[in-house]
């Protein structure tokens, strides 16, 4: 099964990708994720994208597509993977379907995580907060004034692509607005579809 998780910032692709992982044993390809651990380890990558990604912007497509096309090569993709949080612009989006295509394999679905994004900064700051009471790093990116451009990063770059898989027949929209665990049932249901 190879799916893409979509949605803006906060929507929960990370959070329902998890879950798909503990479920199905695919991998959870988190381009934040391997972002955060490229800016941790200090690689030529993280140091290139931590101001990016501080700003609440979008790291440069060709650093992106250069990490997922290394991922994607290894074994454990090979039964499937969850992309979350990738591809977040058209070029990327054209970038997944090369990678694919010389593989001579495709996508099953794209889920759109359907929600009112003015709800999303609470979910963002809550984090933070319960980060700050755990002692854990809290992210630069998760507060009310860097959100705001990741949302605006998320309309002008990210958005379009829900009428590119829509066009090609692969997105299915997910109220992203339901509890956690309904939102996982929902995206269940879809995925039973495409194993049956
Ligand atoms: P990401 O790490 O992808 O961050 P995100 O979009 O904010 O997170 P997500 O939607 O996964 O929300 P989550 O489940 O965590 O990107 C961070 C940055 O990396 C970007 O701004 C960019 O700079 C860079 N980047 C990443 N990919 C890139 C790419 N392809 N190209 C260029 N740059 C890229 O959920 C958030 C919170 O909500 C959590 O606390 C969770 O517990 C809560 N939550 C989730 N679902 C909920 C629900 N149903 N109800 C209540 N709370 C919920």
């Amino acid at each position: 099964m190879r799916l893409i998780l979509l949605g803006p910032p906060g929507a929960g692709k990370g959070t329902q990708a998890q879950r798909l992982v503990e479920k199905h044993g695919i991998p959870q390809l988190s381009t934040g994720d391997m972002l955060r651990a490229a800016v941790q380890a200090e690689t030529e990558v993280g140091l290139k994208a931590k101001a990016v990604m501080d700003a609440g912007e979008l790291v440069s497509d060709a650093i992106v597509n250069a990490i997922v096309s290394e991922r994607i090569d290894a074994e454990d993709c090979a039964d499937g993977f969850i992309l979350d949080g990738y591809p977040r612009t058209l070029a990327q989006a054209d970038a997944v379907a090369e990678m694919l295509s010389a593989k001579g394999i495709s996508l099953d679905v794209v889920i759109e995580l359907v929600v009112d994004d003015k709800q999303m900064v609470g979910r963002i700051l809550k984090r933070a907060e319960e980060a700050r009471a755990a002692g854990q790093p809290v992210r630069k990116d998760d507060n009310a004034e860097v959100y705001d451009e990741r949302l605006r990063e998320y309309y002008k770059k990210t958005a379009p692509l829900i009428g590119y898989y829509h066009a090609k027949g692969l997105l299915t929209g997910v109220d992203g607005m339901k509890s956690i665990d309904e939102v996982t049932a929902d995206i269940e249901a879809i995925l039973a579809k495409y194993q049956a």
